[in-house]
């Protein structure tokens, strides 16, 4: 079985949140550091404690409880420039010199994620168009999760204090901190584009007791390093060091969201479709994009009406394969986001596994509502988006190829007989004219071009090591 005490909680089960600060350090004298880490190390929350957190709020909900005790957790992950730092030799985390966890994002980006260049950028090794500090090297990255943010503010302070952040003696140096919130009232649990997330993770297999009907299982070794199914593109098990055992990769991702630009163009493009006015042309344009109504009804199994009933229901809203639409965009988009980023049975009735492809995402909203003011204009003066993190025993084969090769690429998922190119994800999809198919229903070779709606504006890669890493290997 899994040793839930020694994986870190955000993995398995997902520290519970209505606040998060992300904090991205350096490391300013490693051995201070690693000192200091032995100590910090009981504080992080492991899988196990993450269980029974949810326990209390279950239980204190079914007293009639609102959920909202005070709770806090902290996890702490490294990139590969972090290990290096520490004098640790990570080489079993990289498969080789182009593993875009040796890469690191910020070259990664450019080279594989399609993120757009600094206007200003040179020839040779252009920068990404990020904000400046994630322009740096990023060693480490503290996820302090709470259900205020008092909370997560004070727990913030202890564990800069573990560190003596703001003495002489620190042994880390704040590169930048990023405070994520859930939406307010009906919008918890909704993005910023107004659908509701998190409704298709993966169950892992030893750790979810049930696998809810299309969820999918999958074998600990695709999230965590060190078990069945942590193996290299042949299909061979990756050795790992015996202290890289337990952990996962963390992708992160600072998704910038315009927001007032989504709904203007959903507005401008109405769907005309059966007797639908224009306000509801507009909302299944929407929902074809996302695949999901907002209310996160899948389009697959309610393709012209939203069914807030089945959004709700677990044993229904993610119970859909696509099977009978294989070479069909008639109820849902080839391109559209979810069914770019989990094709299900477009790849599977050709006995090609999404297994290895599946992520753990743990993201959280960060910034205001759209203002006033904003709306009035219709453009973007607020930042606010997502704080995108996912989990997965490989970048190369989860985060990055989802991107590259699903997300970017025009021609997936594979079809046949029909003419038409599925075009780009449409909300994450980068590249040069942006475009799709699929979105009329009754058109399915129209295509539709848009602006961008996520922009990227930082991120990186990291590794969250185990507990018995973090004290033995990593503090010394
Ligand atoms: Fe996506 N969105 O609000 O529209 N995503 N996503 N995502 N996403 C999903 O099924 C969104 C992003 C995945 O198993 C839903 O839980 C936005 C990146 C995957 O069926 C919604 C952004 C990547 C799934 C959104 C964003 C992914 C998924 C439906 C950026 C990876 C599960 C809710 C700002 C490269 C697919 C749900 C499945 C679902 C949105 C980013 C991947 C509503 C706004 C960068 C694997």
């Amino acid at each position: 079985g899994l040793d839930l005490n020694n994986i870190q909680g955000d993995i398995l089960g997902g520290m519970p949140k209505k606040t998060e600060l992300y904090y991205f350090f350096q490391i300013t004298n490693a051995s201070d550091f690693r000192k200091h880490l032995i100590k910090f190390a009981p504080l992080v929350k492991t899988a196990a404690q993450v269980l029974q957190d949810r326990k209390k709020i279950n239980d204190s909900k079914k007293h009639g409880g609102h959920g909202l005790i005070p709770m806090s957790g902290v996890n702490v992950s490294f990139s590969h420039l972090g290990f290096q730092k520490m004098g640790i030799d990570d080489s079993t985390l990289s498969l080789d010199d182009s593993d875009p966890f040796k890469l690191g994002q910020r070259v990664d980006a450019v080279q594989n994620l399609g993120d757009p260049t600094k206007p200003s950028a040179p020839e040779v090794d252009p920068l990404p168009n990020w904000e400046p500090e994630f322009l740096n090297d990023i060693h480490g990255i503290f996820l302090v999760a709470a259900e205020s943010f008092a909370t997560a503010q004070k727990k913030l302070k202890e564990v800069e204090g573990f560190f003596h952040v703001g003495k002489p003696e620190a042994s880390i140096n704040k590169v930048k901190l990023i405070v994520g919130n859930v939406r307010p009232g009906k919008e918890h649990a909704h993005e910023h584009f107004g659908f509701l997330d998190g409704i298709s993770n993966p169950a892992v297999a030893g750790f979810d007791p049930v696998t809810l009907p299309g969820q999918g299982q999958v074998r600990p070794g695709i999230i965590l390093t060190g078990h069945p199914g942590d193996e290299d593109g042949n299909g061979n098990p990756i050795q790992r060091e015996s202290w890289a055992v337990d952990g996962s990769f963390l992708a992160f991702r600072y998704l910038f969201q315009k927001v007032p630009e989504f709904n203007e163009y959903l507005k401008q493009n109405p769907l005309n479709f059966g007797d639908l006015t224009p306000e509801e042309g507009s909302e299944l344009l929407g929902a074809r994009m996302v695949g999901r109504w907002k209310s996160g009804a899948p389009i697959d199994i309610t393709p012209f009406k939203d069914d807030p009933e089945l959004a709700k229901d677990p044993q229904r809203n993610n119970n859909f394969k696509f099977e009978d639409q294989l070479n069909s965009q008639f109820k849902c988009p080839f391109a559209a986001h979810i069914r770019k980023t989990n094709p299900r049975d477009d790849l599977e009735s050709r006995n090609i596994s999404v297994e290895p492809r599946r992520i753990i995402r743990r993201g959280i909203q960060f910034g205001p509502e759209v203002t006033d003011e904003e709306k009035e204009c219709k453009q973007t003066k607020e930042e606010r988006g997502l704080l995108f993190a996912c989990y997965q025993s490989s970048i190369r084969r989860g985060f990055q190829f989802m991107q590259q090769s699903w997300a970017n690429a025009t021609n997936f998922p594979p079809f046949e007989q029909q003419p038409e190119v599925p075009g780009f994800d449409p909300l994450i999809g980068q590249g040069a004219d942006r475009k799709m198919s699929g979105l009329d229903p009754n058109q399915p070779t129209r295509e539709l071009s848009f602006p961008d709606f996520v922009v990227p504006r930082g991120g990186e890669y990291f590794f969250a090591p185990s507990i018995k890493a973090l004290k033995e290997t990593l503090g010394a």
